[in-house]
């Protein structure tokens, strides 16, 4: 496929350490992904869905004890501790190389090694970069021809001289979870991951490239990789304006990115449009505006919970091409089920784990009765998705009016702020926080820190990927503005107050608008928020008088906030720039 020595030498030394019985290289064609489907199909790796019901769709079961991204066994390898940072595992390079060396020697043994050169974001643009994934497992590989776009084309775009890919080895070798390692070599071009078949540590364009070793090349190349979903809304009149949005893993960006506007907007003409829901790559312009592409093909997306209210469009997504993973399966007609689909869970099926489900047994406050996994998944096309904007496949992406942070607080946040300026939205993104659910397993209501939902994907220390953001900000002439929403504020009795879903466009409504210097705003300690009345509530069950609670910055619980905030800069240490610590002083002397 390619005459590329670094390619090929590559190949070859990480084939002597692996063994596979052969090496095949993933074409991208239609006739190779059929018959690799039907290889799984035949090996049980993969069931094949009701044909009428979910066309070309797959069922996938990942071991038991392999279903989520392990951050505790993810690694930095920078040469020094200091470069990885505090909030990153650290190994050193070589002495990592040479422990897992040792997990993958003879690992693909029996086994064929897929070769699947990938590109993260449209072959040809300016944002894209290649990638090479070694795998033995199918599942990636059909994965990753949904996730990415792979293939001949891609190896073709790569030139003879070039050795700038990023070379990704995987080898689910026995699957043991004492030996699972995920490991980046920001400095080496290189993802090393071992003895995981979950998504998340194993497609590896998705988080290990296109968020960590990104982020670290964006820092070096002068650009930005994002945990970001990208949307577009459209007015009556055609115009459409676009923003990104940064939220911690699980806090809906999935249902943001594919938002359908409340019936009275959809009458006057809007829409949204979505570009991507989990990565952005950001690049100045030559406009000096900033710029925008999700590398991403796919939507690798949570299933529970994903129904014909929370998010029909994701829905539609999912009802052909797709991969979904560690569902329900129904075997009365041969489709799948989680969660939070619909009421009616099927009488015949069979769990995530492979056993009979009886969903009478289901109880929804013990997560071991659920029939799909919390975090079992669909892999699907983006191009499947009816809300896919027209500009999904342009390879120059597009310009962003506004950048969104976001978290689950029930009290701290209003519905809405807008930051400052470019420091001290920077300063909003560092200091971003969401509170633990009783969803999730440990205390309800703690504080998790999680800078720019970036906390388990910044690939080198995040002090210095502040001081990054402080300067991106200096070289982009016509910056986007900064924000921060809460959706999930609660009254006395732990109600949420805001309605979410859809709605959520009345508060994007507002953020466009003062992009445009169309609407005022009142300042508070922590920044802008909206006058009650330019929330629109038309047709909603709220009062003004909610909106005004909403929007209230408590300074008493702000000052609460502020040793939390200075603990979490403090264990970063000397690397916070000066900017955010004044940011941090500014805030405290405001709350005063
Ligand atoms: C994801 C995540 O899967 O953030 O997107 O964990
Ligand atoms: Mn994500």
């Amino acid at each position: 496929m390619t005459n590329n020595k670094y390619v090929l030498d590559w190949i070859d030394e990480m084939a002597k350490m692996t063994n596979p019985d052969k090496i095949v290289w993933i074409d991208g064609s239609k006739e190779q992904t059929e018959a690799l489907r039907a290889e799984a199909v035949a090996t049980g790796e993969l069931f094949k869905l009701n044909e009428e019901k979910l066309p070309n769709c797959y069922l996938h079961r990942t071991a038991v004890n392999d279903v989520a991204r392990v951050e505790d066994r993810t690694f930095i390898c920078t040469p020094t501790k200091e470069e990885a940072g505090p909030l990153n595992n650290w190994m050193e390079p070589s002495e990592c190389y040479e422990k897992l060396s040792k997990i993958y020697k003879g690992s693909m043994k029996g086994r064929t090694m897929y070769v699947i050169p990938y590109s993260m974001s449209i072959v040809g643009s300016p944002f894209a970069k290649i990638g090479i994934e070694l795998t033995d497992s199918i599942y990636v590989v059909l994965n990753m021809l949904i996730m990415t776009r792979a293939g001949k084309t891609v190896i073709d775009a790569l030139a003879p001289d070039d050795n700038t890919f990023i070379k990704g080895l995987h080898s689910k070798a026995d699957l043991d979870e004492t030996k699972r390692y995920i490991c980046h070599f920001p400095q080496d071009n290189t993802i090393w991951s071992v003895n995981s078949g979950y998504g998340g540590n194993v497609l590896l364009g998705k988080k290990c490239f296109a968020l960590r070793i990104a982020s670290y090349l964006g820092r070096k190349e002068g650009w930005m990789a994002e945990h970001m979903l990208i949307l577009g809304v459209e007015y009556p009149n055609g115009e459409i304006k676009y923003l990104t949005a940064a939220f911690p893993s699980a806090c809906g960006k999935t249902n943001l990115a594919m938002l359908i506007p409340p019936q009275i907007y959809r009458e006057k003409g809007y829409k949204v449009w979505c570009v991507g829901d989990d990565i952005a790559w950001l690049r100045v312009g030559k406009d000096g505006r900033l710029w925008a592409v999700n590398p991403e093909n796919g939507f690798f997306g949570v299933a529970p919970g994903t129904n014909e209210k929370s998010n029909p469009n994701a829905l539609a997504t999912t009802r052909q091409d797709t991969i979904f993973t560690n569902v329900v399966h129904n075997l009365d007609d041969n489709t799948v089920w989680w969660e939070g689909l619909n009421n009616d869970p099927p009488k015949n099926a069979v769990d995530w784990k492979g056993n009979k489900w009886d969903y009478r047994k289901y109880d929804k406050k013990d997560k071991s009765t659920c029939g799909a996994h919390p975090n079992s998944r669909f892999t699907s096309m983006a191009i499947n998705c009816p809300c896919v904007s027209p500009k999904f496949n342009d390879p120059e992406g597009v310009p962003i009016s506004a950048i969104v942070f976001g978290g689950r607080r029930a009290k701290t946040a209003p519905l809405v702020y807008q930051s400052r300026n470019w420091d001290n939205g920077v300063f909003v993104g560092s200091i971003m926080a969401s509170e633990t659910t009783a969803a999730a397993a440990g205390a309800v209501g703690v504080v998790r820190r999680d800078p720019m939902a970036m906390l388990p994907f910044a690939g080198y220390n995040m002090g210095d990927y502040f001081k990054h953001w402080i300067d991106m900000g200096k070289k982009i002439a016509k910056k986007p503005l900064i924000f921060n929403v809460n959706w999930f504020r609660t009254d006395d009795e732990g109600n949420f107050i805001w309605p979410g879903f859809g709605d959520n466009l009345r508060v994007l409504l507002w953020i466009l608008a003062r992009t445009e210097g169309k609407v005022d705003a009142v300042e508070t300690p922590i920044g802008f928020v909206p006058r009650p009345s330019d929330i629109n509530i038309e047709g909603l069950d709220i009062t003004e008088d909610t909106v005004k609670e909403l929007l209230t910055v408590d300074k008493a619980v702000w000052r609460e906030e502020v040793p939390g905030i200075r603990a979490f800069y403090d264990k970063i240490g000397d690397t916070v720039p000066e900017e955010l610590r004044d940011e941090l002083a500014l805030l405290e002397s405001k709350l005063k």
